[in-house]
């Protein structure tokens, strides 16, 4: 049985200030039957580990470089991520695809060296609205999935977050039928790939606009293991509606 994952990513957003909300989010939401995990910027990482010193909360780097250390500057490594008490860190964000050029040979890259650093992975993938529009989505998800997951790897330390470009921070969500299409899909590729049990125990978030509002609905679908939150992760009555929903 898959543990239900309620991840945020506050992305380029927080102050010191905004670990208010882990204080909020532990009144609010003490249920330590699903996993919680915030992604803060790097700057809040130590200070929200602190926070969240008694709670279930862990903490999460929103990249990390491939190598260990070296000339890169204004980069953190998987075991700067770890020295700091990460557990997790999102890897092949779009937002780093598109902004940074990452592509999927850097994404598996970043998670053969946060797996080495005893991370967690969260690897993000979705399509365009462009190859969305072509019909083009199951073929995109499975080069990337090909060319962004490390050939070794565990149900424990990996998780999948199916993220369509489109429907980030949009308000625009999929389908509910296209979203089990493409969940079905992934869990169908990672059980070919790495076998029934690992495929199977690996867990697949939907990320993209997700609500208290929608969170039901999108949690009731099949292969759908919780949901990576961007915008509804900053306030910690927005993301307790969501891991609620759970
Ligand atoms: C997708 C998501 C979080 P939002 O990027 O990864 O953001 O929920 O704001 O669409």
């Amino acid at each position: 049985m898959r543990r239900k994952l309620a991840a945020g990513n506050w992305k380029m957003n927080g102050l010191s200030a905004q670990l208010a909300e882990i204080d909020a989010l532990r009144t609010a939401h003490p249920d330590p039957s699903v996993d919680l995990v915030i992604a803060p910027p790097a700057t809040l990482i130590s200070a929200m580990v602190v926070s969240a010193a008694d709670h279930p909360l862990q903490v999460a780097g929103q990249d990390c470089h491939a190598s260990e250390s070296g000339p890169h500057t204004g980069d953190i490594s998987a075991p700067m991520l770890k020295d700091a008490g990460a557990s997790h860190v999102i890897l092949g964000h779009s937002e780093r695809r598109t902004d940074h050029g990452e592509d999927d040979e850097d994404v598996r890259a970043k998670a053969r060296a946060a797996l080495a650093a005893d991370l967690k992975v969260i690897i993000c993938i979705g399509e365009s609205l462009e190859e969305r529009e072509a019909a083009n989505t199951l073929e995109i998800i499975a080069g990337q999935l090909a060319g962004s997951l490390p050939d070794i790897l565990t149900a424990e330390n990996t998780v999948i977050a199916y993220e369509p470009i489109w429907a980030i921070g949009t308000g625009k969500i999929p389908t509910l039928d296209q979203i089990g299409e493409v969940h079905d899909y992934i869990r169908s590729k990672l059980e070919a790939r790495y076998g029934a049990g690992v495929g199977r125990g690996i867990r697949i978030l939907y990320g993209g606009s997700v609500k208290p509002s929608n969170a039901d609905d999108i949690f009731a679908v099949s292969n759908v293991d919780g949901a990576l939150v961007g915008g509804a992760s900053l306030k910690a009555a927005d993301f307790s509606g969501i891991i609620t929903a759970l």
